[in-house]
């Protein structure tokens, strides 16, 4: 056999989350750096990070240059201490200053680009700066959302959890070592209940929920419909005080020891 072939490392930012999701549900925040000057950022990640935060992802469907993506994470990482994770929305976002990157794939794109195009032409840039690459399957809801344009997606039926279901049984088969449910940024509803129980009582990954999770009581439906990981982006410039409450609400389900 091959000496070069090894068993999966799993590395330091994961092996942080998963250490984490022993003790129960954690909040990430997003930020978009089209959307938020780099200081508010700050004042936002300093903010998150003391209310309990447990990771900040940097990520926009618009991102087009790298050269910003490096400057907005490295003024984040000197900051904060919790980790800075991209959430790429394109092979531009990337950056060899964060903690690790989401190493994403639309799933249920009907572009073979958002599938693993971008993530082949992606590769060798992480390969060469050794980035902590996080296998993340990535489904996302049709909706008057930029992420549901962009990443071409297929309609999925809210009525029919059972597809959804398949979609995320195929990505733990396939490999991928979380699933994140995607309503969309700005959406006027986070996933419903009844679609988020149905992918949590049949995988066995961690389970993200983001997108129109804008209230402590739609946090908490969300996580008492089984999420482990729930992201927030929109609230953080909307309304700070209330991300506060919210964080602190998904905080409350942790065990203390
Ligand atoms: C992260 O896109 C979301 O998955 C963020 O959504 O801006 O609606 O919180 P909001």
């Amino acid at each position: 056999m091959s000496s070069s072939i090894r068993t999966i490392k799993v590395g330091k930012t994961e092996s942080y989350l998963l250490e984490k999701l022993q003790k129960g549900p954690i909040h990430m925040t997003l930020l978009d750096p089209e959307s938020i000057p780099v200081d508010r950022a700050v004042e936002i990640a300093r903010m998150v990070e003391s209310s309990g935060s447990s990771a900040i992802m940097v990520g926009g469907s618009t991102i087009t240059s790298q050269n910003e993506m490096d400057e907005f994470i490295i003024t984040l990482k000197k900051n904060i201490q919790i980790p800075v994770i991209i959430f790429p929305n394109n092979v531009q976002a990337l950056t060899k200053h964060a903690d690790a990157v989401w190493y994403m794939s639309l799933l249920n794109s009907i572009e073979w680009y958002y599938i693993i195009g971008a993530q082949m032409q992606a590769a060798p840039f992480i390969k060469k700066h050794q980035i902590e690459a996080i296998p993340l399957a990535y489904i996302v809801f049709r909706g008057d959302t930029a992420v549901s344009a962009i990443g071409r997606v297929l309609p999925i039926p809210d009525n029919h959890p059972e597809v959804v279901v398949a979609y995320a049984l195929a990505a733990e088969y396939l490999g991928f070592r979380f699933v994140y449910l995607e309503g969309g940024s700005g959406a006027p509803e986070p996933v419903s209940s009844n679609v988020i129980k149905a992918v949590k009582s049949s995988i066995n990954i961690p389970l993200i929920v983001g997108g129109g999770i804008r209230t402590v009581e739609k946090a908490q439906q969300v996580i008492d419909s089984g999420a482990d990981i729930i992201v927030t982006g929109t609230i953080a410039e909307e309304d700070p005080d209330r991300l506060k409450s919210l964080i602190a609400k998904i905080n409350s389900y942790r065990r203390v020891r």
